[in-house]
Protein backbone atom coordinates (compact mmCIF):
# COMPACT_ATOMS: atom_id res chain seq x y z
CA UNK A 1 0.00 0.00 0.00
CA UNK A 2 1.75 3.91 -0.86
CA UNK A 3 2.22 5.58 2.47
CA UNK A 4 -0.61 7.70 3.31
CA UNK A 5 -0.34 10.43 5.83
CA UNK A 6 -0.53 9.11 9.18
CA UNK A 7 -0.24 5.74 8.42
CA UNK A 8 2.73 3.53 8.85
CA UNK A 9 3.83 0.38 7.50
CA UNK A 10 2.79 -2.66 9.70
CA UNK A 11 5.50 -4.97 10.17
CA UNK A 12 5.47 -8.35 11.80
CA UNK A 13 7.11 -11.67 11.53
CA UNK A 14 4.27 -14.14 10.49
CA UNK A 15 3.81 -18.18 10.32
CA UNK A 16 2.78 -21.26 8.07
CA UNK A 17 2.39 -24.61 7.48
CA UNK A 18 3.41 -26.97 10.58
CA UNK A 19 5.07 -24.34 12.10
CA UNK A 20 1.65 -22.25 12.84
CA UNK A 21 0.31 -25.65 13.80
CA UNK A 22 2.68 -26.06 16.26
CA UNK A 23 2.54 -22.31 17.99
CA UNK A 24 -1.30 -22.36 17.94
CA UNK A 25 -1.44 -25.75 20.08
CA UNK A 26 1.01 -24.91 21.99
CA UNK A 27 -0.38 -21.82 22.79
CA UNK A 28 -3.98 -23.38 23.26
CA UNK A 29 -2.51 -25.59 26.21
CA UNK A 30 -0.55 -22.83 27.76
CA UNK A 31 -3.62 -21.09 28.20
CA UNK A 32 -5.59 -23.73 29.20
CA UNK A 33 -3.47 -24.32 32.23
CA UNK A 34 -4.85 -20.97 33.76
CA UNK A 35 -6.93 -21.28 36.79
CA UNK A 36 -8.60 -18.56 38.90
CA UNK A 37 -6.68 -18.61 41.79
CA UNK A 38 -8.54 -18.20 45.65
CA UNK A 39 -5.67 -19.40 47.41
CA UNK A 40 -2.72 -16.77 47.58
CA UNK A 41 1.05 -16.91 49.07
CA UNK A 42 2.49 -13.66 50.53
CA UNK A 43 5.61 -14.30 48.50
CA UNK A 44 6.10 -10.61 47.05
CA UNK A 45 6.19 -10.27 43.13
CA UNK A 46 8.10 -6.90 42.34
CA UNK A 47 6.34 -3.42 41.65
CA UNK A 48 8.50 -3.55 37.97
CA UNK A 49 6.38 -7.02 37.12
CA UNK A 50 3.32 -5.27 38.05
CA UNK A 51 4.19 -2.43 35.75
CA UNK A 52 5.34 -4.61 33.14
CA UNK A 53 2.12 -6.80 33.50
CA UNK A 54 -0.04 -3.84 33.06
CA UNK A 55 1.51 -2.39 30.31
CA UNK A 56 0.99 -5.78 28.56
CA UNK A 57 -2.73 -4.83 29.62
CA UNK A 58 -2.51 -1.67 28.17
CA UNK A 59 -1.50 -3.05 24.15
CA UNK A 60 -5.40 -4.07 24.15
CA UNK A 61 -8.02 -2.57 21.32
CA UNK A 62 -10.22 0.05 22.25
CA UNK A 63 -12.88 2.17 20.65
CA UNK A 64 -11.45 4.67 18.42
CA UNK A 65 -8.03 4.07 20.68
CA UNK A 66 -9.24 5.64 23.66
CA UNK A 67 -7.98 3.20 26.16
CA UNK A 68 -10.51 4.28 27.99
CA UNK A 69 -8.88 2.13 31.67
CA UNK A 70 -7.10 3.00 34.66
CA UNK A 71 -4.96 0.28 36.54
CA UNK A 72 -4.75 0.83 40.32
CA UNK A 73 -2.20 -0.98 41.66
CA UNK A 74 -2.13 -1.60 45.38
CA UNK A 75 0.28 -3.33 47.93
CA UNK A 76 0.06 -1.12 50.62
CA UNK A 77 -0.84 -3.46 53.66
CA UNK A 78 -3.48 -0.54 55.15
CA UNK A 79 -5.48 -0.38 51.95
CA UNK A 80 -5.60 -3.57 50.96
CA UNK A 81 -6.93 -4.08 54.52
CA UNK A 82 -9.62 -1.00 53.98
CA UNK A 83 -10.21 -3.15 50.58
CA UNK A 84 -11.47 -6.55 52.31
CA UNK A 85 -12.85 -5.05 54.90
CA UNK A 86 -15.10 -3.16 52.44
CA UNK A 87 -15.57 -6.11 50.35
CA UNK A 88 -16.34 -8.43 52.88
CA UNK A 89 -19.11 -5.91 54.34
CA UNK A 90 -21.08 -6.13 50.51
CA UNK A 91 -20.19 -9.99 50.27
CA UNK A 92 -21.77 -10.77 53.61
CA UNK A 93 -25.46 -8.81 52.27
CA UNK A 94 -24.40 -10.81 48.99
CA UNK A 95 -24.63 -13.98 50.43
CA UNK A 96 -27.46 -13.71 52.80
CA UNK A 97 -29.91 -12.06 50.71
CA UNK A 98 -29.38 -10.55 48.07
CA UNK A 99 -28.32 -13.31 45.75
CA UNK A 100 -31.04 -15.66 45.08
CA UNK A 101 -31.19 -19.70 45.60
CA UNK A 102 -30.43 -20.18 42.04
CA UNK A 103 -27.53 -18.21 42.02
CA UNK A 104 -25.84 -19.99 45.58
CA UNK A 105 -26.44 -23.02 44.49
CA UNK A 106 -24.32 -22.40 41.33
CA UNK A 107 -21.87 -20.97 43.56
CA UNK A 108 -21.57 -24.59 45.23
CA UNK A 109 -19.01 -25.73 43.49
CA UNK A 110 -16.46 -22.79 44.07
CA UNK A 111 -16.80 -22.88 47.74
CA UNK A 112 -16.73 -19.39 48.05
CA UNK A 113 -18.30 -17.31 50.48
CA UNK A 114 -18.37 -13.52 52.25
CA UNK A 115 -15.07 -14.17 53.96
CA UNK A 116 -11.70 -13.08 51.74
CA UNK A 117 -8.93 -13.34 52.89
CA UNK A 118 -7.30 -13.09 49.29
CA UNK A 119 -7.65 -9.49 49.61
CA UNK A 120 -4.86 -9.00 52.31
CA UNK A 121 -2.72 -12.22 51.61
CA UNK A 122 -2.16 -11.42 47.76
CA UNK A 123 1.01 -9.30 47.34
CA UNK A 124 -0.89 -7.08 44.98
CA UNK A 125 -4.51 -5.98 44.07
CA UNK A 126 -5.11 -4.54 40.81
CA UNK A 127 -8.33 -2.44 40.77
CA UNK A 128 -9.34 -2.12 36.60
CA UNK A 129 -11.48 1.44 36.09
CA UNK A 130 -13.24 2.12 33.09
CA UNK A 131 -13.58 5.83 32.11
CA UNK A 132 -16.58 5.69 30.46
CA UNK A 133 -15.67 10.04 29.52
CA UNK A 134 -12.69 12.28 29.54
CA UNK A 135 -12.70 15.79 30.50
CA UNK A 136 -10.51 18.50 28.16
CA UNK A 137 -10.87 22.22 28.77
CA UNK A 138 -13.84 21.56 30.95
CA UNK A 139 -15.81 19.74 28.33
CA UNK A 140 -17.08 15.88 28.27
CA UNK A 141 -15.88 13.77 25.29
CA UNK A 142 -17.42 10.58 25.51
CA UNK A 143 -15.38 6.87 24.97
CA UNK A 144 -16.40 4.41 22.94
CA UNK A 145 -17.56 0.34 23.73
CA UNK A 146 -15.80 1.54 27.41
CA UNK A 147 -16.96 -2.46 28.55
CA UNK A 148 -15.67 -3.91 25.42
CA UNK A 149 -12.57 -2.14 25.52
CA UNK A 150 -12.20 -2.64 29.21
CA UNK A 151 -12.83 -6.34 29.15
CA UNK A 152 -10.23 -6.63 26.38
CA UNK A 153 -7.66 -5.26 28.86
CA UNK A 154 -8.65 -7.32 31.32
CA UNK A 155 -8.47 -10.43 29.47
CA UNK A 156 -4.96 -9.36 28.15
CA UNK A 157 -4.00 -7.92 31.87
CA UNK A 158 -4.78 -12.24 32.98
CA UNK A 159 -3.02 -13.57 29.87
CA UNK A 160 -0.08 -11.52 31.13
CA UNK A 161 -0.33 -12.55 34.60
CA UNK A 162 -0.59 -16.35 33.75
CA UNK A 163 2.48 -15.81 30.90
CA UNK A 164 4.73 -14.61 34.19
CA UNK A 165 3.60 -17.68 36.28
CA UNK A 166 1.95 -16.03 38.55
CA UNK A 167 -2.37 -16.54 39.21
CA UNK A 168 -5.24 -13.95 39.76
CA UNK A 169 -8.61 -14.04 40.34
CA UNK A 170 -11.20 -11.70 38.68
CA UNK A 171 -12.82 -10.96 41.19
CA UNK A 172 -16.49 -8.50 41.84
CA UNK A 173 -17.66 -7.76 45.13
CA UNK A 174 -20.77 -5.98 44.41
CA UNK A 175 -21.72 -3.24 44.32
CA UNK A 176 -17.93 -1.77 44.06
CA UNK A 177 -18.54 2.29 44.30
CA UNK A 178 -16.21 1.54 47.87
CA UNK A 179 -13.26 1.15 45.48
CA UNK A 180 -13.58 4.73 44.17
CA UNK A 181 -13.93 5.90 47.44
CA UNK A 182 -10.81 4.30 48.97
CA UNK A 183 -8.51 4.96 45.92
CA UNK A 184 -9.89 8.57 45.76
CA UNK A 185 -10.19 8.08 41.84
CA UNK A 186 -12.09 10.60 39.84
CA UNK A 187 -15.94 10.76 38.38
CA UNK A 188 -15.25 9.27 35.13
CA UNK A 189 -13.44 6.22 36.16
CA UNK A 190 -16.07 3.48 37.65
CA UNK A 191 -14.60 0.20 39.06
CA UNK A 192 -14.60 -2.56 36.79
CA UNK A 193 -12.56 -5.86 38.06
CA UNK A 194 -10.82 -5.92 41.56
CA UNK A 195 -8.10 -8.67 40.61
CA UNK A 196 -5.28 -9.87 43.43
CA UNK A 197 -2.08 -11.04 41.76
CA UNK A 198 0.76 -12.89 43.45
CA UNK A 199 1.92 -16.84 43.78
CA UNK A 200 -0.05 -19.53 44.66
CA UNK A 201 0.00 -20.88 47.96
CA UNK A 202 1.73 -24.21 48.62
CA UNK A 203 -1.20 -26.16 49.29
CA UNK A 204 -3.44 -23.73 46.88
CA UNK A 205 -6.51 -26.01 45.88
CA UNK A 206 -8.71 -25.22 42.39
CA UNK A 207 -12.26 -26.72 41.98
CA UNK A 208 -12.56 -29.66 39.92
CA UNK A 209 -14.04 -28.06 36.67
CA UNK A 210 -14.10 -28.28 33.15
CA UNK A 211 -14.17 -26.13 30.02
CA UNK A 212 -16.38 -26.56 27.33
CA UNK A 213 -15.11 -28.53 24.69
CA UNK A 214 -15.13 -27.06 21.10
CA UNK A 215 -18.17 -28.61 19.77
CA UNK A 216 -19.84 -27.05 22.50
CA UNK A 217 -18.10 -23.26 21.86
CA UNK A 218 -17.61 -23.25 18.20
CA UNK A 219 -19.83 -23.14 14.97
CA UNK A 220 -18.11 -22.72 11.50
CA UNK A 221 -19.83 -21.71 8.56
CA UNK A 222 -17.58 -22.99 5.35
N1 LIG B 1 -18.94 -11.86 44.30
C1 LIG B 1 -19.14 -13.02 45.16
C2 LIG B 1 -19.99 -14.08 44.53
C3 LIG B 1 -19.46 -14.73 43.31
C4 LIG B 1 -20.13 -14.57 42.12
C5 LIG B 1 -19.72 -15.21 41.00
I1 LIG B 1 -20.80 -15.03 39.28
C6 LIG B 1 -18.60 -16.05 41.02
O1 LIG B 1 -18.17 -16.69 39.88
C7 LIG B 1 -17.92 -16.24 42.22
C8 LIG B 1 -18.36 -15.53 43.36
C9 LIG B 1 -17.81 -13.58 45.65
O2 LIG B 1 -16.76 -13.17 45.13
O3 LIG B 1 -17.79 -14.39 46.55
Amino acid sequence: MDSEKGFIPFKRTSFEGEELKKRVQEFYQFMDQRRSLRDFSDKPVPKAVIENIIMAASTAPSGANKQPWTFCAISSREIKKQIREAAEKEEFVNYHGRMSDSWLEDLKKFGTNEIKPFLEIAPWIIVVFKRSYEEENNEKKNNYYVSESVGLASGFLLAAIHHAGLVALTHTPSPMNFLSKVLNRPKNEKPFLLIPVGYPAEDALVPDITRKSKDEVIVFYE
